[in-house]
C-alpha cells in the first residue's frame, strides 16, 4: 500500500473519483476546500462554495499574504486583489488594491453581480464596498506592523524573496460540469503603494473556460501577468493536455519569453479540467496544493521544473515539514 497520497493520486491518473472537486493553492487551501465542499452540500451554488473557501482564509489573520493579517505595501497600508469567474456565461469580478476591506473575494463577486462593470480599483473599490454594506476595518495586525516597521529601518529592500508572497486560488468543478474560480491575495509584501499584481487580472491569476476548464496562479505577479498565465494554462487543456502537464507546460513557455532560468521565477499554477481531472506546477521543488471532493480531502505535491526547494512562503510550513 503506498501511503504518499500524491503518489495514490497520480496512479489514479489525478481524476477526481466523484463531483464537486475543489483544488487551491498551498497547505492552507485544504480548509479552504473543505469549507467549499461543505457550503456547496449545504445547498450552497459552485460560485457559493468557491467565495465560502476563499473566505475562510481571507479571515484567518495568522496567514501573513491573504486577507486580514496580510503584509502591507511600502506605505504601510494592506492593499488586496481579488477576482472570482463563474464559468456559465463567464461572468467575472475583480477588485485591485483595495484597504479596509476584509473579504475582497465578495466585494469582487458583487461587482460582478451588482455592477456593469468587471474591475474596480483603489478609493473606488473601497467607496463601492462600503456603500455594498461591507465594513471597513484595520487589516494590520500588530505582529505584521511590527515586521513592517523593522523592515522600513532595516532594510527596504523591494527585491521578490522566498517569503514574502502567497495567495489563495481556488478552483471547482460541480457535478453538472460547470467550473467557477476565485483568486484572493495581499500581493507582495511591501510592493510600491497601487502595485497590482496577477490575482485580480483575469487570464492571469485566474481563468474558467467552462467548455474546458479552470486554472489559477500564485507566485510572482509580475512573472504571470506578462504572460496571462492561466488564460495559457487553459488554452493547453483545450490542445489535450492534462491539467498537470498543462501547468507545467505552460511555466516552461514562459521561462523561454523571459530567458531567465525556471527557478528564478518562482510562479506555480493549479489547473481542474471538465473530467475533474486536477494537477500543478511549480518553478521550484514543493509547491503544495489541495484537493477535496466528497470522501477525499489531500494536499499533494505539485510536479517540479527544477530542483530548486521553495522556501518557507506567507507563514506555510515547508513540504518537509508538513504534517
Ligand atoms: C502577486 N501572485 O501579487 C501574487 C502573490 C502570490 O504567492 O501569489 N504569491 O504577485
Amino acid at each position: 500500500m503506498m501511503s504518499n497520497p500524491t503518489a495514490q493520486a497520480q496512479q489514479k491518473g489525478l481524476i477526481a473519483a466523484k463531483k464537486p472537486v475543489f483544488v487551491a493553492t498551498w497547505n492552507f487551501g485544504k480548509p479552504a476546500n473543505e469549507a467549499s465542499l461543505r457550503r456547496y452540500t449545504e445547498g450552497g451554488s459552485l460560485l457559493d462554495a468557491i467565495e465560502e473557501g476563499i473566505r475562510l482564509t481571507e479571515a484567518d489573520k495568522s496567514n501573513a499574504s491573504v486577507g486580514a493579517g496580510g503584509k502591507p505595501a511600502a506605505n504601510g497600508k494592506v492593499q488586496l486583489d481579488a477576482c472570482i469567474m463563474n464559468g456559465p456565461g463567464s461572468k467575472a469580478g475583480s477588485v485591485g488594491g483595495i484597504e479596509d476591506i476584509m473579504h475582497p473575494i465578495s466585494v469582487a463577486r458583487a461587482v460582478m453581480e451588482k455592477t456593469p462593470h468587471v474591475m474596480l480599483v483603489g478609493e473606488g473599490a473601497r467607496a463601492f464596498a462600503i456603500d455594498q454594506g461591507f465594513a471597513p476595518a484595520n487589516l494590520l495586525t500588530p505582529e505584521e506592523h511590527d515586521a513592517w516597521k523593522t523592515w522600513k529601518k532595516e532594510n527596504q529592500s523591494l527585491e521578490v524573496g522566498e517569503d514574502n508572497h502567497d495567495t489563495i486560488a481556488l478552483v471547482g468543478l460541480d457535478g453538472e460540469g460547470n467550473l467557477a474560480g476565485g483568486c484572493s491575495t495581499s500581493g507582495l509584501a511591501y510592493k510600491l503603494p497601487g502595485r497590482v499584481g496577477d490575482s485580480p487580472i483575469l487570464g492571469s491569476g485566474l481563468y474558467v473556460d467552462n467548455e474546458i476548464g479552470a486554472a489559477g496562479a500564485t507566485g510572482v505577479g509580475e512573472n504571470v501577468m506578462r504572460f496571462c498565465g492561466s488564460f495559457m494554462v487553459v488554452e493547453y487543456m483545450r490542445q489535450g493536455l492534462h491539467p498537470e502537464d498543462a501547468c507545467a507546460e505552460t511555466i516552461r513557455r514562459i521561462a523561454r519569453l523571459d530567458g531567465r532560468p525556471i527557478e528564478e521565477l518562482h510562479i506555480n499554477f493549479i489547473a481542474v479540467d471538465k473530467q475533474g481531472r486536477f494537477g500543478a506546477a511549480g518553478t521550484g521543488k514543493g509547491f503544495p496544493y489541495a484537493v477535496t471532493y466528497p470522501g477525499y480531502s489531500q494536499v499533494l505535491q505539485s510536479k517540479a521544473l527544477s530542483q530548486r526547494a521553495i522556501g518557507i512562503e506567507g507563514g506555510n510550513a515547508p513540504i518537509d515539514q508538513q504534517p
